[in-house]
Parts: C-alpha cells; sequence; structure tokens
C-alpha cells in the first residue's frame, strides 16, 4: 500500500513535470519564421476567420525619443486610436495610403497631447503612420478585427524567429502580414502542421511553418 501510494505520487509528480515540458498548450499555434535575409522590423500574425475585436478599446500609439514606442496598434474599423505625444518636443502623425484608402493627418502634436483618429479606412490591411517632422518615425497600423492577433517584433539579427498565437477551436484562416511581402494565408486545423513560404517582389526570402496542437 505505502508503496504504491509513493508510486502514484511519484507518477502525479512525472506527469506534472512532462506538463511543463510539454512545447505547446492547448488551443495553440507555435510558429517559425525562417528568413535567408535580415527580416524586417515587425510582422502581424493573425487569425482572419475571427470578428470579435472590440471597437471602443481605443488602442495608444505613444511617441517618446522621437520614435513610435509600439511599431504597430491593431484596431477595428470604427475604432478610434490615440496619437499620444508623450516626448518633450513637437510630433505628428500621418497616413497616405491610397490602397487602403486611408488618408489622414493630425497636424502638430505637441509635447502631452492625445489626439483621436478614427479608422475609416478599408479593413483587413496594414498602413504605414509617419511623423512629418521627424521622417524616419515609423509605425504601422493594422485595421484588423481579430482577437487572436500577436504583432511580431523582430530581432534584426537573427534569421530564424518563434511565436506563439492563442487560438480557440473555432477559427482556422491563419494570416501572416510582413512590410513589402505578400501576405501569407493558411488554413490549419488542430493536430496539422503547414508550411509556406515568405515571397517578396516575386523572390522567395524565407519560409513559415506552424503547428496547431
Ligand atoms: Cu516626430
Amino acid at each position: 500500500m505505502v508503496f504504491n501510494a509513493f508510486r502514484r505520487r511519484l507518477l502525479l509528480g512525472c506527469a506534472f513535470f512532462l506538463g511543463l515540458l510539454t512545447p505547446i498548450a492547448a488551443g495553440e499555434i507555435s510558429g517559425t519564421l525562417s528568413f535567408e535575409k535580415k527580416p524586417p522590423s515587425v510582422g502581424l500574425a493573425y487569425m482572419a476567420d475571427d470578428h470579435g475585436l472590440s471597437k471602443s478599446d481605443n488602442p495608444k500609439l505613444d511617441q517618446k525619443d522621437q520614435q513610435f514606442i509600439q511599431p504597430m496598434v491593431v484596431a477595428p474599423v470604427g475604432a478610434k486610436i490615440s496619437f499620444v505625444n508623450s516626448d518633450n518636443t513637437d510630433h505628428n502623425v500621418y497616413a497616405a495610403d491610397a490602397d487602403a484608402g486611408a488618408d489622414f493627418d493630425i497636424g502638430l502634436a505637441s509635447p502631452g497631447s492625445e489626439i483621436e483618429q478614427e479608422v475609416t479606412w478599408q479593413d483587413d490591411m496594414v498602413i504605414k503612420v509617419g511623423c512629418k517632422i521627424h521622417p524616419k518615425m515609423r509605425a504601422y497600423v493594422a485595421s484588423v478585427d481579430s482577437r487572436y492577433h500577436q504583432v511580431i517584433e523582430f530581432d534584426r539579427t537573427q534569421k530564424t524567429h518563434n511565436f506563439r498565437l492563442e487560438v480557440p477551436a473555432s477559427v482556422s484562416v491563419f494570416r501572416l502580414w510582413l512590410p513589402n511581402y505578400e501576405p501569407v494565408e493558411i488554413k490549419i486545423e488542430a493536430g496539422k502542421e503547414a508550411t509556406a513560404q515568405l515571397i517578396k517582389k516575386g523572390k522567395i526570402y524565407g519560409s513559415i511553418t506552424l503547428k496547431r496542437n
């Protein structure tokens, strides 16, 4: 009896330990991006068949030290983005993307200001925003309404990057957006793996591998 109880505890202990070592938890996609050259600075992974992201979350895009703090904000059409100037110098935020129909300019944003901009342009696009005062400043706004999304910030010295995305059973259409690359769409069901090429200007620059448990 004593031995059995001990053994059971040992087995439970092992199961718990193995649980900790399991590479991906339930309801997750784990992805690996491999680039042949330098990766871009940022990307967006999301499940395109979810449309539950709230319009009232009011995401912030902050400016400090002459940079946009967030490389990308995700906001569905109809949401309002707050452009915040947390710097001690004037800034501006503008976009001019004819394909998406995004054309705005918040004017002069003085230190401490917070200016709202509604996402009025095309759904499911990623646009570049800049600052007319500091031409090197750059960020992206994704008009994406999926709750299951992740902004991926790349370490540009690394050619391989892993990410994880929590996904419920109800969604299966994975999309990846990378600046200047062709968008990737992969339908992936639980228990499956998939690979796709990363293509820029008609050439293969890398690959993406997904595993869904
Ligand atoms: Cu600026």
